[in-house]
């Protein structure tokens, strides 16, 4: 009898961990193929906390330095800035596709159509702790879109 008891004593603390590492879920997390030389490649995905969050930054072994990147339309210049940090509220999808975006300056090296590139994001949840989050970005190859004028990623890194 004891020994039923201890068993699902450890059920239960499993459970648990696997809903707090569970808070943030990424979706459809993926990168844009770059050109030789190109030392600043752009992140997508969608990522939703379900009790409330705020990314913070990251890394990647792909590159020096993760960036938070806001957009913003000044009259006709699209404008980029790097920002501290995105609000991930509460069971709210936030994308980070466009306006916020993320962004590896200093690519260690190209980023080809169908590898993946690794990144580790960090959160600060709801209680203030930071945790990491390990996400899997594909690589796609949009050069049969990319070309209209949505002139997104034709500015300037330096
Ligand atoms: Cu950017």
């Amino acid at each position: 009898m004891k020994k039923r008891i201890a068993l699902l004593a450890a059920g239960c603390m499993l459970a648990s961990l696997s809903v707090l590492a569970a808070d943030i879920e990424v979706k459809d997390a993926w990168a844009r193929a770059t050109v030789p030389g190109q030392k600043a490649g752009g992140i997508f995905m969608t990522l939703t906390s379900a009790k409330g969050a705020t990314l913070i930054g990251g890394s990647s072994t792909a590159a020096k330095s993760l960036e938070i990147h806001e957009m913003k339309h000044e009259g006709d210049v699209m404008k980029m800035r790097a920002v501290p940090k995105v609000a991930l509220p509460a069971g709210k999808a936030v994308a980070l596709t466009g306006d916020y975006h993320i962004m590896l300056m200093g690519l260690s090296k190209e980023l080809k159509a169908g590898s993946t590139v690794d990144l580790e994001l960090k959160v600060e949840n709801a209680d203030k702790k930071v945790e990491t989050v390990k996400v899997k970005a594909e690589v796609r190859d949009l050069a049969g879109k990319g070309a209209d004028g949505h002139g997104h990623h034709g500015h300037h890194h330096h």
